[in-house]
């Protein structure tokens, strides 16, 4: 057979967000001859619509789905509309996986998030405790809703043999981001406003008090990992995709990169009437690790500056 008949069709929901973006640039890099990429946008179908879902679906006839559609946002836009983050991503996921299983996709990766852990537990947070108590009050819609997919896949395999998977990132970052200082997460938000500090000659101001600790992985480097995934991993199970233990970095560790991105010379501020929301949630990356020991991650002060330096170009028609 040649590379053509045998050719893997991938559809990416999502394809038009962070995570989407990087995942068209890797797949356009690497030009594979075996694999054809598809990425949409809500533009193509709304996938809460069960019909719009199904169609968008039927119309390309993947062998391969990696879903990454989904209600996005930071703590903030969480606190505004928790009910919301759950409803859609409900739907979202539930409309995908029985289109996916409808139309005998041969598999489907799932994007979940490290914030679905429970919130009271101990560290570091592994794949077999994602249902050991609830998560953090301050997202918990968008949790539950992502817990489901793991439910739903495990389902799906044991009555229908669908080899649905799913994989638990970190907070992620880099280009094509969502910098909405309103419903942006901490590092597109805090690149923006080093963005308009340096423009504007404004103060730097981080929300909250700066202690939280997060993991932050590049989209790139996520991107890479998904796409390993999609054609190596066999279990139904989860995967934590997410950088070491060891990396993880305050908020406030964080801002001092980015003012240095931006040369910023003036105190990096902290308004402490913000909430900080999940003080910290460690996970343990020991089983991608199993897998692919000399994964080389991008440091935090690279993928900053390059975020930076993308949204310094780009400004006019990012998410801003
Ligand atoms: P993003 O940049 O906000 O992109 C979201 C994508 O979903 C966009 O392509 C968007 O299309 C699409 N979408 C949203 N609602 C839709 C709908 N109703 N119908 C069809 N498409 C819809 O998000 P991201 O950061 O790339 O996130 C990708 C995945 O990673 C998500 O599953 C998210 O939960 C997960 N994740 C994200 C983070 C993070 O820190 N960003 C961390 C952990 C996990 P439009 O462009 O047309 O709006
Ligand atoms: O990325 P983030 O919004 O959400 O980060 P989570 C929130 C933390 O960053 C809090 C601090 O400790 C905030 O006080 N922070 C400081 C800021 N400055 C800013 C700022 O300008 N904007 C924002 N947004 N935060 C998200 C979940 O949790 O994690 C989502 O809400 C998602 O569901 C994501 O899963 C990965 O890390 O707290």
């Amino acid at each position: 057979m040649d590379a053509k008949s045998k050719q893997k069709v991938v559809l990416v929901t999502g394809g038009s967000g962070l995570v989407g973006q990087a995942m068209k640039k890797v797949s356009e890099e690497e030009n594979r001859p075996d694999e054809k990429w598809i990425f949409l946008s809500s533009k193509d179908a709304d996938l809460r619509d069960p019909e719009e879902t199904r169609a968008i679906i039927k119309k390309y006839n993947p062998t391969h789905v990696v879903h990454l559609a989904a209600m996005v946002g930071g703590l903030y836009k969480h606190l505004r509309v928790n009910c919301d983050f759950l409803t859609f991503n409900i739907r979202i996921n539930d409309n995908v996986l029985d289109s996916c299983k409808e139309m005998g996709v041969e598999k489907v990766v799932s994007c979940l998030s490290t914030c679905v852990f429970p919130d009271q537990t101990t560290y570091p947070i592994d794949e077999t405790m994602i249902h050991n108590g609830p998560p953090h009050d301050s997202n918990f819609g968008y949790s539950y809703a992502k817990r489901m997919i793991v439910v739903m896949n495990r389902a799906y395999n044991m009555q229908y043999g669908c080899q649905f998977t799913s994989v638990i990132p970190t907070n992620i970052y880099g280009p094509h981001d969502n910098f909405n200082l309103e419903d942006a997460h901490v590092l597109p938000g805090l690149i923006h406003k080093g963005y308009l500090a340096k423009q504007k000659s404004i103060p730097f101001t981080v929300c909250g008090t700066g202690t939280p600790r997060r993991q932050f992985i590049y989209s790139v480097d996520l991107a890479k990992l998904i796409m390993w995934t999609l054609r190596e991993y066999e279990e139904i199970e989860p995967i934590i995709l997410s950088v070491d233990k060891e990396d993880e970095v305050s908020v406030g560790e964080v801002a001092e990169l980015v003012a240095e991105a931006f040369d910023l010379k003036d105190k990096v501020l902290y308004d402490t009437s913000k909430s900080d929301g999940q003080i910290k949630k460690t996970a343990n990356n020991a089983k991608l690790r199993k897998y692919l020991p000399n994964f080389k991650f991008t440091s935090l002060r690279q993928g900053i500056r390059e975020t930076a330096e993308w949204l310094e170009t780009h400004y006019e028609n990012a998410r801003v």
